[in-house]
């Protein structure tokens, strides 16, 4: 399974590069609201990763941005086809691919790959995370003025009263960095890797996350929610190499 993971989902990366070298800047649909675009990438990768996945293992059931919900009886892959869709409607290389296997309500795998940065971010559960196969670990600072953070924007698109702002506010007066890069599967990633030294976001889906927070957990991370809750609940993600974690959860 490992091993199908990882091909399909470079060879997934490699389709929906294809479009992002040839269209530029490509044309693009509304989706729900004026701020949540659909590329027609979206969905033809989403359909080559759900025909791939059906063609090899046929009992699993999906769950994709795209196309839905299907329900299976041994499992389900969950996939966000691209995530960082107006990244790369816009010709930015901060975009990636995410699959993740759920077997018995845990997910087992996960797989984030990012083509444009030629970056195959894997995990399974108990086995530690890796970057193009090479192990990845957490970074160890252990101060806000000394640390790098991202957060992204997803709530406002819901227009929500409970938005980001005044998070990003506070936090943005305390840390060394912070940034706001587009994709949550691939900011998890950072994390996992040590580019980031945590990540927080509010009113996700688990395609997004799935995959990503299994690297960065993986990798040694601390996944919570806002109140501390040691649970990946795509509506409150705080993910820190956890020497962060009591100084981030002061300023949730
Ligand atoms: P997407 O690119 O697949 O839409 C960036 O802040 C993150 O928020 C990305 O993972 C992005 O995924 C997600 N996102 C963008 N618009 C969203 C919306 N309306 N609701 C939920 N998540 C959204
Ligand atoms: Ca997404």
């Amino acid at each position: 399974m490992k091993t199908f993971l990882k091909y399909t989902i470079q060879s997934a990366g490699d389709l929906a590069m294809e479009w992002f070298q040839r269209e530029g800047i490509l044309s693009s649909q509304q989706k729900s609201s004026v701020k949540d675009i659909v590329t027609e990438a979206d969905v033809a990768v989403e359909q080559f990763i759900r025909d791939q996945l059906h063609r090899n293992f046929p009992d699993f059931g999906f769950l994709g941005e795209e196309s839905g919900i299907q329900s299976g009886t041994d499992g389900r892959w969950i996939v966000d086809p691209i995530d960082g869709t107006l990244s790369f409607a816009r010709g930015h290389d901060y975009w990636s691919v995410s699959i993740a296997v759920e077997i018995a309500g845990q997910i087992q795998m996960g797989a984030v790959y990012a083509p444009a940065r030629r970056a195959l971010f894997f995990a399974e559960k108990g086995q530690g995370a890796t970057c193009n196969d090479k192990p990845i670990q957490v970074t160890s600072v252990d101060a806000l003025n000394q640390s790098v953070l991202a957060t992204g924007f997803a709530c406002l698109r819901a227009n929500l009263e409970d938005n980001n702002l005044p998070r990003f506010n506070r936090l943005a007066a305390e840390v060394l960095g912070l940034r706001i890069r587009g994709s949550a599967a691939l900011d998890l990633c950072s994390v996992a890797e040590g580019q980031l030294d945590g990540f927080w976001e509010q009113t996700l889906n688990l395609y997004d996350v799935a995959a990503g927070a299994l690297i960065a957990s993986e990798a040694g991370a601390q996944i919570t929610d806002f109140q501390g809750k040691p649970e990946l609940n795509p509506d409150q993600v705080l993910v820190s190499n956890g020497f962060l974690h009591p100084a981030l959860l002061e300023m949730m």
